[in-house]
């Protein structure tokens, strides 16, 4: 009876673990969906190990009901029954067939090792294998493609069907990267550099995470991964380093005039070029589908993230603006929508 009481109380517990799987949603926020060779191939690990977990159990507790039934006390059996020691048969059987099993885990589990540590360039690709320096911040990410020369912030874009070496840094405390529906996740850890390589088979964008306890924002610094066809990807690219235009419009000149004197956002923000800033680069800010790597990114969730990042974004490292006129407010949010390196911007 007291089990039962046990098991009853423990009820909505299982049942929220069930619910909370749905809180998965639209997001590709997942291992179990991979769409890219690292993905998979610690997808079809958890299948491998779920089977043989599986069969193990199967058997063992199909032995030990056979077991109960068979030899279970019946009527008018008062006799003890011979009582026996040992049986070499069986225990070579018990301790073989779990080699065998563990073996057949070590197989891909070595190999697989091999391949994700495996940092030489995409043999197809050659010399031009992307090579991207993370940064993990308090609480934002810094992207440098150091052989084109620029930086990109909270958005990191590659080719598709390539592999994308990543070198990992972090700049005041560990954070981990982790794009899961690509590959396992890796620390950054400052003062040490970690390497991955990551490679995603369809175009898309996938949702990455921070998975290292880094602070009281933690839990907001998302970031994305979008993969573009090569000719895309050169495209953006080529935006990126392309020279900042002047603007013609008055208000985004206006606009441009505050960010980088009135203001000294630029103080934090490059917008073009490359290197470390307090805060992530905007070059491409109007292209970013969030601010702040959660908030939509409509005026509206601007103005209040200029305004007062610390009720948006807890313990992070941007000023507030509270005290901006609207004015002002208006030409430094035409200005940041100017900032766009993709041709289209649905
Ligand atoms: C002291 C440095 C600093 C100054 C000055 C500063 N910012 Fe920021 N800003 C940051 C940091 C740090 C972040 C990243 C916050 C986070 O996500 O943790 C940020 C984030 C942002 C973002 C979101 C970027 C993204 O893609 O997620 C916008 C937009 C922005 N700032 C605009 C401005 C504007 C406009 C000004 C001037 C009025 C300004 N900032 C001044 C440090 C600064
Ligand atoms: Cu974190």
């Amino acid at each position: 009876m007291k089990l039962w009481k046990t098991a009853i109380r423990f009820l909505p517990l299982s049942l929220a673990v069930f619910l909370l799987t749905g809180c998965l949603g639209e997001t590709n926020l997942t291992a179990l969906d991979p769409k890219g060779p690292q993905a998979e191939w610690i997808f079809d690990n958890m299948l491998l190990s779920l089977y043989i977990m599986a069969f193990v159990s199967i058997v063992v507790f199909a032995i030990f009901f056979i077991i109960l039934a068979k030899y279970r006390r019946k009527p008018g059996d008062d006799q003890i029954p011979k009582q026996v020691h040992g049986s070499t048969a069986l225990e070579i059987t018990w301790t073989v067939i779990p080699i065998i099993l563990l073996m057949i885990l070590a197989v891909p589990t070595i190999s697989g090792t091999f391949m994700m540590a495996d940092m030489e360039p995409d043999p197809e690709v050659g010399e031009d294998t992307v090579q991207i320096k993370v940064t993990g911040h308090q609480f934002w990410w810094q992207f440098d493609y150091e052989d084109e020369g620029f930086t990109a912030g909270q958005e990191v874009y590659i080719p598709v069907g390539e592999k994308v070496i990543f070198e990992l840094h972090a700049s005041d405390v560990m954070h981990s990267f982790w794009v899961p529906a690509l590959g396992g996740k890796i620390d950054t850890v400052p003062g040490i550099t970690n390497h991955l390589w990551l490679e995603a088979s369809e175009p898309g964008v996938y949702k990455g995470k921070c998975a290292e306890l880094c602070g009281p924002s933690h839990a907001l610094m998302d970031f994305k991964l979008i993969a573009l066809e090569r000719d895309e990807y050169d495209a953006w690219v080529a935006g990126m380093k392309a020279e900042q235009e002047e603007p013609t419009d008055v208000l985004v000149s206006q606009g441009q005039e505050l960010f980088n004197e009135g203001f000294g956002c630029i103080g934090c923000h490059a917008i073009g070029g490359s290197g470390t800033a307090a805060g992530p680069t905007l070059t491409n800010f109007n292209d970013r589908e969030v601010i702040a790597g959660y908030l939509e990114n409509n005026d509206e969730n601007l103005e209040a993230w200029i305004r007062n990042p610390q009720s948006l974004k807890q313990g992070n490292k941007m000023p507030a603006f509270e005290d901006m006129s609207d004015e002002d407010m208006e030409a430094l949010i035409a200005y940041l929508r100017s900032l766009s390196v993709l041709e289209t911007n649905e």
